[in-house]
Order: C-alpha cells, then structure tokens, then sequence
C-alpha cells in the first residue's frame, strides 16, 4: 500500500476524548469513527487488524473440532420466552419489532439460538459431542460504554456452544476450550490467565475468564504470581492431560473482583507472591449443564432408550476488543511507538524513503522492493508523502508494522537501513530482510 493511496486517516495529534491508550490510537491512525454512542465503524487499518485476530481464533476454534455456523444479528424474542431470559436480560437488551409487530431483538448472545437449531436438528447421544461456533455482531445497550471498541455497544464476538450426553464429556469439551483459548491469545502475543469467574447473565456454577494484565482494565484480579509461569505447551487433547492443565492453573489462586476473599487470599498466597492488579477480560467460559436446554426441550435418546436433556456451555472471545487489548499490552505512549504481533499486524514492514523534489531515486528503489516483497507475501506499506523523514518514522511508529526499512542517501548498493521497531538499525541485503520477515511470519 502507497500511504497517498491509502485510507489511513492520521491525527496530528492525541484526540482529548480518548481515556485510555488503545482508544487514542485507535483513533489517532484512524483505525475506527465512532458513528453514536458506543458504536463504530471499522475504518482499513483497524479492520485489517481485526481480520487476521479472526483468522487466528477460527483456525484454533477449528483445530478442536468446532464446527463454524453463521446465526443471524437479529433474533425472534420466542425462544427467550422459552428460556425465561427474555425478562431478566433487562435493558440491556435491544429490543425491536418488526412490521407485523412481532417483537425481536438485537443478539446480545445466542444461548437460545443455538439450543433451538440443536433440538430441531439432533435427537440422538450418537451424535453427540457436537462443538458449534460463530462470529457475529453482538449488541449490549452497556449504560456506560467506554474506552472505545473496549466496552462498546455493538462489539465483533466469537461465541462457541458445546452439546454433550453428561457432566464429564461435557467438562471434557469445557477443558479443550480452555487450552485452545490460551493457545490463541498466545499466538496475538498476549498471556492470557484463566481466572475462575462469576457467571452474570449467562448462568451455571463453572466459569472462567481469561485476562491480561492492564492497568487501564476494567476487572480488579488478586492472583498468586506463580501462575504466569504455567505452561500449557506440552497439553494434548485428551481428558487426563487437559485435566492436568487445569489443575496446573488451580494449584494458584487467581480470582476476579465477584469472587475474591480476602482471607482466602492470604491464606493460600504468601506476601511476595500477591498481586493485585487489574485487567482487560478477553474471553470467558461457561457450564450451564441443562440451563437452557431443559426449558427449551433440547434432549436426546440415551443409550437404554431413556431421554435426557443436552449438557450445555458457552465460550465467548471478545474479537474487536482484542483489538484494544493488543494495543494496550504492546503500545509505548511515552514514546509514542506501537508494535504490533506479526501475527496480526496491519503491515509486517514499512517502507521510509527520503524523497527530494528533483530525485526520485528512493522512490524508485521502495518500489522496488514494495514488489519483492509482494511476491513474497510479505505485506509492506511505503510512505511516498514528501514530509520529511523523521515525520515519517513518527507516522510509521504509531501504525506500527514491526519492521522498517528506511531509504535515506546512506543507502548505496544492497545494503538496506533495516531495523525491528524497539532493537538496533542493521545493514543487510533484501534477501536476508525478506529471510528474517518470513521466518517470523511461520513461527506465528
Ligand atoms: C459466552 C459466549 C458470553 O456472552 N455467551 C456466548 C457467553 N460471555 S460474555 O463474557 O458476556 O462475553 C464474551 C466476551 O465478549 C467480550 N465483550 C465485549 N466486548 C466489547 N464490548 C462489550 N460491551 C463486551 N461485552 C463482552 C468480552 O471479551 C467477553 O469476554
């Protein structure tokens, strides 16, 4: 992408409306436009980001044998009815009627939905267990959204459903959720710890969230340090060993607000082992058993020829605020500098060339190697604007592909100003450059 031809709307400066930092940078490269309260529009930057948060959680949704589905925005209040949610969800629900009068909502999350595309479709424990997952706008009429696509009103969410005959298969579909949640938060870069969670709204008795630290996060957690040194690497996805994850994780306590005791807390966790600190909630898991699936009628012939009612939980990822969570782990607002994962990077590298009125010579050299780097699937953006140079590296730091290369008059013959943001300028050759962006991009 040529930075003349693109949509990226920079700010000169930080927006005073934005609180915390993912917002002002977000809104500070033009990533979203607020368009009312609590609701956005995704401008390229922004979306591209979101896109590949995507890709990543289909493919570890995928990798456990979810299945994906495509529920509709927009649901009958029917099946809410059924259920008993349709009261209690409150005003937090948007609720619309239609033409006939019939009376429909906005999903704020799909619990019903679900259970009604299950009963009319599956009536046997033989094809259970059955794993569905979508990723679909949600809506919350939140009263106080805030801090940007952080809490927001309409928000991008990956919502899975698990279908099991009992309480151990259906812990068994719960626990490969949980290491396929920390095996994607991974892959964005962030440590995400499970924290046992209360269970709100959704309902049941197990649940938990999954947090990374941030200070400007909304959820107060008290956690034994010890946790981050938990290694989920060598899990397979077989009970016993996703059960051994688990208890490796509940060995140290780690609680959100609603569930914290303090006696509790130090009881179990020793003074220098204690934090208190807040963080940004990027996912949650739930069991419900048979919450919902009893009230709607969700059963299915066992084994003897008796019935039993579905065992039932929900797991949701908060794709656009990871979008924000990112920002917030990786973003240095003193200097001004964002580096994003390679993983999910609106660019792996940007191209600064030293234009001068009468010499296009940089210019034609970024060209250059714009196209290499194409045929290399590495995507790279070239800023062909004739401010001047350390404009540019400012402009390339908030947006924040990892690598830049910088095309000044030092640069004669193959040797490239090359350097990853936060570590040493190099000068190597664009076959090395195009060597080590690549060797990146697999690893992730
Ligand atoms: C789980 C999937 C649920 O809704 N039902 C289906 C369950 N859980 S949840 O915790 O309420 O939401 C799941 C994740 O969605 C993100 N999220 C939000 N993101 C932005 N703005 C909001 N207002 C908002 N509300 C929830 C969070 O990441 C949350 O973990």
């Amino acid at each position: 992408m040529y930075i003349s031809k693109s949509f990226i709307p920079i700010l000169k400066n930080n927006p005073s409306e934005a609180k915390i930092k993912s917002h002002q940078l977000m809104l500070r490269v033009g990533m979203i436009k607020q368009s009312s309260a609590g609701i956005y529009s995704w401008l390229p930057l922004g979306f591209k980001v979101m896109k590949k948060i995507e890709k990543i959680v289909k493919e570890e949704q995928n990798k456990i044998g979810a299945q994906e589905i495509l529920m509709p925005t927009i649901q009958s209040s029917e099946i809410w009815k059924e259920s008993g949610r349709y009261e209690d969800y409150g005003e937090e629900m948007l609720r619309i009627k239609d033409r006939q009068g019939r009376e429909m909502l906005f999903g704020p999350t799909n619990e019903e939905l679900v259970t009604d595309i299950f009963r009319s479709s599956l009536k046997s424990y033989k094809s259970l267990p059955q794993l569905l997952y979508h990723i679909q706008w949600k809506f919350r009429d939140e009263i106080r959204p805030r801090f940007g696509i952080m809490r927001c009103r309409e928000f991008y969410m990956k919502d899975a459903y698990s279908f099991d005959i009992n309480d151990e298969e259906a812990l068994f579909s719960y626990n490969k959720f949980y290491l396929s949640y920390l095996k994607t938060f991974n892959r964005l870069g962030l440590i995400a710890i499970p924290m046992a969670a209360d269970t709100g709204p959704i309902g049941g008795n197990l649940s938990h969230e999954f947090i990374i630290l941030a200070e400007t996060g909304e959820s107060k957690i008290y956690a034994d340090k010890r946790i981050f040194d938990v290694k989920s690497d060598d899990t397979k996805l077989e009970k016993k060993s996703l059960e051994a994850l688990r208890n490796k994780f509940e060995e140290f306590y780690s609680v959100t607000d609603e569930k914290f005791n303090k006696n509790e807390f130090e009881k179990k966790v020793k003074e220098t082992n204690r934090l208190t600190t807040k963080g940004i909630e990027v996912g949650h898991i739930f069991y419900f058993g048979d919450k919902y699936s009893k009230p709607m009628g969700a059963s299915v012939d066992l084994p003897g020829g008796k019935k039993d009612f579905v065992k039932m939980g929900s797991y949701g990822i908060g794709v656009s605020r990871l979008v924000g969570a990112i920002i917030e782990a990786k973003y240095d607002e003193k200097n001004e500098v964002m580096k994003w994962p390679i993983s999910v990077a609106p660019y792996d590298v940007s191209i600064i060339p030293m234009i001068n009125k009468n010499d296009n010579s940089a210019l034609d050299k970024a060209s250059k190697i714009y196209f290499e780097f194409e045929k290399n699937n590495i995507e790279s953006i070239i800023d062909d604007s004739d401010e001047n140079i350390s404009s540019k590296i400012k402009k390339m730091n908030l947006i924040g592909a990892p690598y830049q290369i910088i095309i000044g008059k030092q640069t004669d013959g193959d040797l490239l100003e090359f350097k990853e943001i936060g570590e040493e300028v190099q000068k190597i050759n664009l076959a090395e450059i195009i060597k080590i962006i690549k060797e990146q991009k697999v690893r992730n």
